[in-house]
């Protein structure tokens, strides 16, 4: 059997240029709790994605719950998407909010600024949507909502690093934009994440509250989490950040050769990527219908046989799930897209011929 191709593969750099970091890291014994590394990646950061306030976490979760709660939410409602990750949500349910769950676009993806504005009530407090894929919102008819309704726009922007769209990082738009740094992610720092914010004061906020919200030795304003990235995971971001333009160019090849190969199969879509001066290839999903042969859970299992793990982002949808039981609603365009995606390997290192061979199996010629 041929060796397995998963979903994706983390980019990880020459061993033996870790080490020197892991030698700094020792000699000066700061582990932790913002030391040289650490404020080193945050000022790259801002600068290789063109933000001005940037505060690294421990992983995208945290920091998607600490930038709701920077906000100051009264308790109340949080129009989001279904499709997305279970972080999205659960971070809204962490800060005793209410997520309401409306429906998507299913060319983009992405929530429906439309349905959003039918959801709007008295008790809304904030926006939560997801640049799913790394494919952008509608940023500003969601921009207008929010302006109009006096609500808090956070992005969940875990697929979105290094976007750009309307001659902007994406990551600046909303009142914050939470990113992942997750292995599965563009760009990894092992674990790890961030909030994007747009003023000193609220970078200061976001600090104090990812540090247990502790303001001095004798004052705490929050009660809050840990939510602080080490200097080892800033060693491997920074080194990360060396050759990320290299892989966002591998990755784009990958996407376009699947786009060359796949296209003209009747009953398989790949998700568009459109209005993004800069891509980042985040993930490629293919949806698939009728008349194409096999169902997309048949053709999952088909793969299986093959030895490729290609992986139902996002499937079940969150309304779907038991524990989100009681926040059920109707969103179809949501439902039929969870049931007719499959995300394929998308990922650097992933060869020529592995494509053709994933390529090949859809086509039924193996
Ligand atoms: N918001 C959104 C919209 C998100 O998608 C996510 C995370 C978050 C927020 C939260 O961010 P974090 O708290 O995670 O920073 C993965 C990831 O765990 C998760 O980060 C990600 N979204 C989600 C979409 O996918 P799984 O369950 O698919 O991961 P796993 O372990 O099955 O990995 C997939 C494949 O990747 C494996 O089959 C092999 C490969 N892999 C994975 C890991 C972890 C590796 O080769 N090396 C590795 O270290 O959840």
């Amino acid at each position: 059997m041929s060796n397995p191709i998963y979903v994706t593969q983390p980019v990880l750099p020459d061993l033996k240029e870790f080490i020197p970091y892991l030698e700094q890291i020792w000699a000066k014994k700061i582990l932790t709790n913002g030391g040289p590394l650490h404020q080193q990646l945050e000022q790259e950061l801002c600068d290789y994605l063109n933000v001005d306030y940037i505060s690294l976490f421990n992983n995208g979760t945290i920091a998607l719950i600490t930038a709701l709660q920077a906000l100051d939410l009264k308790a109340g409602e949080v129009i989001t998407t279904p499709y997305t990750f279970l972080a999205t949500a659960h971070a809204i349910v962490w800060n005793n909010l209410t997520p309401v769950f409306v429906d998507i676009d299913p060319i983009t993806s992405n929530i429906d600024p439309k349905k959003v504005e039918e959801a709007i009530t008295d008790d809304t407090v904030a926006i939560l949507p997801v640049h799913c894929y790394g494919i952008p919102c509608d940023v500003v008819a969601l921009q207008v909502l929010a302006t109009k309704h006096k609500l808090k726009l956070v992005y969940d922007a875990a697929h979105a690093f290094g976007v750009t769209c309307n001659n902007h990082s994406l990551l600046n738009y909303g009142d914050l934009s939470t990113i992942s740094f997750h292995a599965t992610k563009v760009f990894n720092t092992f674990e790890g994440g961030a909030i994007v914010c747009h003023s000193a004061e609220m970078k200061q906020r976001i600090d104090q509250l990812k540090n247990f919200g502790i303001v001095d030795e004798t004052t705490v304003n929050d009660i809050s989490l840990n939510g602080k990235l080490s200097e080892v995971h800033a060693a491997l971001g920074l080194l990360q950040l060396k050759t990320i333009d290299q892989t966002l160019q591998a990755r784009g090849e990958v996407d376009h050769y699947y786009r060359e190969l796949l296209a003209d199969i009747d009953g398989i879509r790949c998700i568009q990527r459109e209005n993004l001066e800069k891509d980042n290839y985040a993930y490629f999903p293919i949806v698939i219908s009728e008349p194409y042969p096999l169902s997309r859970d048949e053709l999952f299992e088909k793969f299986k046989q093959h030895n490729v793990f290609a992986r139902k982002y996002f499937y079940p949808l969150m309304t779907e799930l038991s524990v989100y039981q009681q926040y059920q609603s109707d969103t179809p365009n949501a439902k039929l897209l969870s049931e007719q995606v499959l995300c394929l390997p998308m990922y650097p290192a992933l060869e020529g011929s592995d494509i053709q061979k994933i390529v090949q199996i859809i086509k039924g010629r193996i």
